[in-house]
């Protein structure tokens, strides 16, 4: 039987410079994203928001910005993700920006080791690679890093919180990337994580690098969706953080979403990075929906029984 979900909003905008994805988790309710799953047959528990500072009110560390708060809204929220996953849902976390996923992998994957249920790794839907650390980021922003500190590299204050458990590069698949900085490009090859540009969209397909990106991931017991709504065109998706040109398509993205509720392998999901101030009449977070309900089971055409 199909597990029940549970919704967690983590209205977080200290890892990044432009305010509004604080917003995020409003703006995915407001696109109703309990009644598309409902209509699925999923029974759907909304848990409300972490308590999360707004940068007015939090004290900017040097170095990293907001390190501090970030640390402390992450603990929050490896705390109910690990309650989720032991209550028997499936969880879905509402951004925020992508420095909340330093804290739900970690409840996630931390409560299903500790559990017996085994090895959780990542597929990280993104036009950045988020892997950059104190020493290579150009700006100090938080969510430039989260791939990175989960995999143990990076502030000593944001690695292993939350239960402690990192993740192992060949244990992530990166699909989407089109923007990286310099010297994250260095640290990325040399980490062995699995990466899927653009290039290789264009070249071969995003069928083809869906199923090898699943591939990668064929020896883990879960594996968790961290879906940051920039890895879509702009042109489809205006309302996120950090937009780059080039990303996937609308179709292509449902494809994405297809060919991975097919695999089956999915156990928990971050949404994140939206940006309704600058979205054009909330579309952004309404495609964000339509995609996760192709993720959680939606088919053009579904067959009775
Ligand atoms: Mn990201």
């Amino acid at each position: 039987m199909r597990r029940p979900v549970g919704i967690l909003g983590i209205p977080m905008d200290l890892g990044q410079d432009r305010r509004g994805v604080d917003v995020g988790p409003s703006a995915i309710r407001y696109a109703n994203l309990s009644a598309a799953l409902e209509d699925l047959g999923y029974a759907v528990a909304d848990l409300g928001n972490v308590e999360t500072p707004i940068p007015e009110t939090v004290e900017e560390n040097a170095g990293i910005r907001y390190v501090d708060a970030v640390r402390n809204v992450c603990e929050r929220a490896a705390v109910r993700a690990a309650e989720m996953v032991s209550g028997g849902l499936f969880p879905v976390f509402l951004g925020g920006d992508h420095s909340i996923s330093i804290g739900t992998f970690s409840g996630v994957a931390s409560a299903a080791d500790a559990s017996g249920a085994g090895r959780t790794g990542i597929l990280w839907l993104d036009a950045h690679a988020d892997f950059n650390t104190p020493e290579t980021s150009p700006s100090g922003n938080v969510h430039g890093m989260p791939l990175a500190i989960l995999t143990g590299r990076g502030h000593p204050d944001l690695v292993g919180i939350g239960g402690g458990t990192t993740v192992r590069a060949e244990d992530v698949a990166i699909v989407g990337l089109r923007s990286l900085d310099r010297e994250e490009r260095e640290s990325l090859a040399r980490a062995g994580v699995n990466v899927y540009t653009m290039k290789e969209v264009d070249a071969y397909g995003v069928a083809s690098v869906v199923r090898s990106a699943l591939k990668d991931l064929s020896h883990l017991d879960g594996v968790h969706l961290s879906f940051d709504l920039d890895v879509l065109d702009p042109e489809i998706a205006p309302g996120v953080g950090t937009p780059v040109r080039g990303g996937l398509t609308y179709r292509e993205a449902h494809l994405v979403m297809e060919l991975v509720n097919e695999a089956t392998v999915v156990t928990s999901l971050d949404v994140v990075e939206i940006n309704p101030i600058l979205d054009a009449k909330n579309g952004t977070a309404e495609l964000a929906v339509e995609l996760v309900g192709s993720l959680m089971g939606r088919q053009i055409i579904s067959l009775p029984g």
